[in-house]
């Protein structure tokens, strides 16, 4: 947000949120406050000219609270002023009186007292109360995993001017420009045409702007639009720490039933996710972890309930992996406890088990082009687990008080929008008469490199220089309707739409060639390095020639792309169908050695076989893969999202919230390539790779409690991520622990 110049005369707005996690506002007393010096005024949902809502999926939330607040940090009011300081002093001066309601923190609480944000969901197969009668060994258990900071470099903000007809134009920190759009439009009671979104990129997103962007964005609108002044609304960390949601925990209870040869016959589970106060975008991630229950296992009978609850928590939302990770975890938390109860490796189980093409998903999906056992069997032998298995235990049996621990962690993750719908894109691409070429699209750069890829589109596919090309910005004047970049699809999504808007215009001038050398109509037409070839010979015209000449020929060199995803489809009737154009596939090994007096540890290496199809650019999808891993690894170990009962958030600080550091990275982290052809519906053949890397991280988990393990066999720990210090502490002495 702050590289882009501001206006003279720019308001500066600061929100003032509820002290208090749930209650019925009594008393709001404002008028000293407003009349400060520096306050130009302050909104209260009486003032929203449109509608007071943003809720996306479900309309449940009101941009600022009207008679209640439902969780501690919501906005109440916005200060807007002259400046900070001023809107700082006058925050002080507001008081609010609130007659307190109870607090529900935990979502199996909230799912006793009925409080649901969406309808229940089940995903069945096959008839597990009948295998499970068939089973010959049969674990129950729960698993809990815990929130995640999206923790972006940027925090969330957007900057707003009033433009001519009674618009508006925002700058916005947000994944999903046409969600801003929306929801400005709905808040101003306006027309969508009425209001301009513009991304130039963003300090990072990891989820956190795909959905709640919007309300930073609607806020800074709202106060330009209605005192036609530019506005600024960018909370401090620890205000963007506080009033946004996270990751969404879970609790989970499993029950998984194996045959005599560890085949996997049946598994149930139950997923309780804390949603927060507001839907948000819970409904569709508690799809995903539907979706991903099963990881990469074939399991003929399934039944997976899942329940969005409702605290008043502020309302969790996308991260990275999207319900995914917490799917996975819970099944492989099933896995390790039949493992360690049968007295077998954990890796039997899981390699017995792993799905293979003609297998059924849950969901209806037929596996294709499955490669969950390469990735598998190529960590096996490159990495060469079996000796690292014997050199762990001989140290484990030569060493007290440091105990190594390695784990496997296969993943299988489906790319595309849950939601069939927003698996479409668009692209602009503009020629101009000098040879110089100009890119929209709708993906968002966030940091994931995104842009590389489409300049790669448009260089690829004219054949000409990434320097001739400029990205940019996301611009939904340019490209409306867009999807936000997320579900690891933004690059397959608009560098589809981006090839079809590029061959347009490349048609056009193929065929304005072939008619200016009176060239046979079956000729072969091709631009290499600039060079145009007719019949593989070159010609006497370049790019910029052929654009000049056609341009005087009154050729169009403008063209609008789009794409939406073939094959795919899910009807939620049945909760059956193709909902994935495909799925990404590997297995990460990791090992760790704990120190087994401070219950400190280091993940001494995360070695990964990973199918990234056909790369099409390898460092940017490294890239990708290795901050995935040390993310996962991060919410799995260290980063530990803490409320207390009154729904206070008391990790709220970067001094109190820990996320991993260069320290934190694995000594060795490497990461092999499986090249496989790709799938057709992926960019050039290059696998989507924004997600599903983030799982790998779930290894870390289980290698450290299997090193615990490794030093006190009977330990009562159990399921319950992440395993900070602490509780590695805790499970290597619980005698003492109390
Ligand atoms: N967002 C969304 C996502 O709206 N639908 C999805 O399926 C998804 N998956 C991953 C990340 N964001
Ligand atoms: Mo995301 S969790 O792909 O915004």
């Amino acid at each position: 947000m702050d590289d882009i110049p501001v206006m003279e005369g720019m308001l500066y707005v600061k929100v003032f949120d509820s002290p208090v996690a749930h209650g019925k506002i009594v008393n709001l007393d404002f008028v000293a406050a407003e009349q400060m010096e520096n306050i130009v005024k302050i909104f209260s949902y009486k003032d929203v000219p449109g509608e007071n809502q943003i809720g996306g999926i479900i309309p449940d939330e009101p941009l600022l609270a009207d008679h209640e607040v439902h969780f501690r940090g919501q906005p109440v009011l916005l200060i807007v002023a002259e400046n900070e300081d001023a809107a700082e002093e006058a925050c002080k001066r507001i008081k609010i009186e609130i007659d307190p309601l109870p607090v529900i923190t935990d979502p199996r609480e909230a799912f006793i007292q009925g409080k649901l944000l969406s309808p229940s969901r089940k995903f069945e197969m096959g008839d597990t109360k009948n295998a499970f009668s068939n089973c010959v060994h049969i674990f129950e258990g729960q698993a809990v995993s815990g929130g995640q900071e999206q923790l972006y470099l940027e925090t969330q903000g957007a900057y707003a001017y009033p433009t001519e007809h009674d618009s508006v134009k925002i700058f916005s920190s947000t994944q999903g420009p046409t969600q801003v759009q929306r929801t400005v439009a709905r808040v101003l009671g306006v027309g969508m045409n009425k209001v301009e979104v513009d991304v130039p990129r963003l300090g990072g997103g990891f989820g956190g702007k795909e959905d709640q962007a919007s309300a930073w964005g609607a806020m800074a609108a709202m106060v330009a639009w209605k005192l036609k002044r530019p506005a600024k609304c960018i909370p401090h960390r620890m205000e963007d720490m506080r009033m946004t949601g996270k990751r969404n925990p879970y609790s989970s209870d499993y029950k998984i039933g194996f045959d005599a040869d560890l085949k996997i016959m049946a598994y149930e589970a139950v997923f309780y996710q804390n949603g927060g106060a507001a839907a948000d975008l819970s409904p569709a991630i508690l799809e995903r972890t539907l979706f991903h229950a099963t990881n990469s296992y074939h399991i003929p009978h399934v039944m997976i309930t899942a329940h969005s609850c409702k605290t008043n928590l502020p309302p969790n939302t996308a991260f990275r992996g999207f319900g995914g990770p917490q799917g996975m975890f819970v099944i492989e938390s099933a896995i390790d406890h039949a493992a360690k109860a049968l007295q077998v490796h954990k890796d039997t189980i899981q390699r017995k088990n792993m799905m293979d093409n003609g297998d059924e998903f849950p969901y209806g999906q037929i596996v294709t082009e499955c490669q969950s056992k390469h990735c598998w069997d190529e960590v096996m032998e490159r990495y060469e687990v079996g000796a690292a298995k014997k050199e762990i235990e001989n140290f484990n049996q030569q060493n007290h008080f440091y105990k190594k621990g390695l784990s496997l962690m296969p993943v299988c993750f489906g790319i595309s929008f849950t939601n069939t719908m927003m698996n479409q894109a668009r692209a602009l691409v503009h020629v101009y008469s000098d040879g110089t070429v100009a890119v929209s699209t709708g993906a968002v750069e966030m940091g994931q490199g995104v842009n590389s890829k489409m300049l790669q589109v448009a260089a690829n596919c004219f054949g000409i220089s990434h320097s001739k090309i400029k990205l940019e910005t996301t611009n939904t004047t340019r490209v409306a309707n867009t999807s936000p970049s997320a579900a690891s699809s933004t690059a397959d999504l608009n560098g589809k739409a981006l090839l079809d808007a590029c061959n347009q215009v490349k048609e056009r001038l193929f065929a304005f060639i072939k008619t200016q050398l009176a060239a046979n109509e079956d000729a072969v037409v091709d631009i290499k390095e600039e060079v145009v070839f007719i019949n593989n010979e070159a010609s006497a015209f370049n790019w910029k020639s052929l654009v000049q000449q056609a341009f005087m020929k009154r050729v169009n060199l403008s063209a609008k792309g789009h794409y939406a995803t073939p094959v795919i489809n899910f009807d939620k009737t049945t909760e059956k169908g193709h909902p994935f154009a495909y799925h990404v596939y590997g297995t990460a090994l990791t090992m760790v050695t704990v120190d087994c007096i401070r219950g400190t540890y280091d993940i001494d290496a995360v070695k990964v076989v990973h199918d990234f199809g056909s790369s099409m650019n390898r460092a940017v999808d490294l890239g990708q893969c290795e901050g995935g891993i040390v993310q996962g690894i991060g919410w799995m170990t260290m980063e530990e999202v803490i409320y207390n009962d009154e729904g206070k958030l008391l990790s709220n600080a970067l001094s109190t919230y820990k996320i991993p550091d260069i320290y934190a990275v694995p000594q060795i982290l490497d990461i092999q390539f499986l090249n496989t052809d790709g799938n057709e519906l992926a960019i050039f053949r290059s696998k989507a790779v924004g997600e599903p890397p983030l799982m790998y991280g779930i290894g870390a988990y289980f290698a450290i409690r299997n090193a615990v393990l490794a030093f006190n066999p009977s330990s009562p720990i159990g399921y319950d991520a992440p395993i900070t210090p602490e509780k590695v502490l805790m499970a290597l002495y619980p005698h003492t622990s109390k």
